[in-house]
């Protein structure tokens, strides 16, 4: 019996992964860009048992025996076949973010995964290695594998994995407005977007552009330009899946309420700028020195709109898995 553990922080794309070209080999259409957080960490471990007669997956003390179950059992059957056994194992994961709230808690949760695993079956892995392997389990887990800055790029299964990019100190105040399951899962959204949205050739053109800029913005050290990039970025991802069919609709009346909080406070000539993923929560970027002023400002901003519960964390870089 060998046992591994690992831990892994989520991330938050500034340039975003928005589509596939590849399902089986989860490869991205382009290449996205993203800053590892040090908050809500996922702690996994791996228990390879040879008694056992099939996989065992626990996720914060309930063992699991849906699609969660079938994903992490898929992603096993990958480390296996590398090392060449069959033997089946104990997953025991304790997840601090909000699940499936669109704070990628798949990103996390398969970093952490493939750290866990490829040890625990004894394959020799460096970090490109571990990047293309939990890349397998979830595309933006490429990443969290990667501290602080990571560039993900597109290519093929051997060439598309994440590496750290020099950047400056970012930090990140991150606002759940809905800790509750997202409605359609990135996955299937990202497919009907493909399949459906007349924007996305353009979405894939822009990013690749934004993204070429974003590596050199953050060499350069260029905060200004970091967040103009990263909020057109986000409302293009966001303006491609509300072009699909039936349209893909993330952000509520909060988010978009949150984003507008975000314009004013530029005006007051704070370096501030929105992000969202799949779910209405909003992340926005600052110097680490404004990020107090910035959380208070969107404290105010939630605690305004009627039924809204939010929470408002400030993240920094994040280590890598
Ligand atoms: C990102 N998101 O770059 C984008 C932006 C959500 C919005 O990566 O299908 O859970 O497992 O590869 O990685 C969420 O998608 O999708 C995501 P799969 P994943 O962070």
């Amino acid at each position: 019996m060998t046992t591994a553990t690992a831990q892994a922080h989520p991330n938050i794309a500034l340039i975003k992964y928005w589509g596939k070209s590849d399902e089986a080999m989860s490869l991205p259409a382009t290449g996205s860009l993203s800053l590892t957080l040090d908050i809500f960490p996922t702690t996994t471990t791996v228990e390879v048992d040879e008694a056992l007669t099939a996989d065992v997956f626990e996720l914060n003390g309930t063992v699991r025996d849906d699609d969660a179950a079938r994903r992490v059992s898929t992603f096993l059957d990958l480390v296996r076949a590398q090392a060449g056994t069959t033997a089946h194992a104990r997953v025991t994961s304790t997840n601090t973010v909000p699940t499936g709230a669109g704070l990628a808690s798949s990103a996390s949760g398969f970093a952490a995964l493939a750290v866990a695993a490829s040890a625990a079956y004894g394959l020799d892995l460096d970090e490109a290695g571990l990047s293309r392997l939990a890349r397998r389990g979830s595309g933006s887990a490429s990443r969290s594998i990667i501290p602080n800055v990571a560039l993900w790029t597109e290519g093929d299964d051997a060439t598309s994995y994440a590496r750290e990019v020099p950047a400056p100190t970012i930090a990140m105040v991150v606002v759940t407005l809905d800790a509750g399951v997202k409605h359609v899962s990135s996955r299937v959204a990202m497919r009907r977007t493909i399949e459906t949205s007349p924007f996305f050739p353009a979405w894939v053109t822009s990013t690749r552009t934004s993204l070429d800029e974003m590596v050199a913005a953050c060499a350069a050290g260029d905060f200004t330009r970091i967040g103009e990039l990263t909020e057109a970025n986000a409302l293009r991802m966001h303006a491609t899946m509300q072009g699909a069919e039936p349209a893909i609709r993330y952000l509520s009346p909060a988010s978009i309420a949150l984003f507008d909080r975000v314009v004013a406070l530029r005006a007051e000539g704070i370096d501030a700028y929105a992000t969202a993923d799949a779910g209405p929560n909003v992340a926005v970027i600052c110097p680490p020195a404004d990020a107090e002023r910035v959380a208070a400002a969107l404290r105010e901003t939630t605690d305004a709109l009627p039924g809204v519960n939010a929470s408002v964390l400030v993240a920094g870089p994040g280590p890598g898995a």
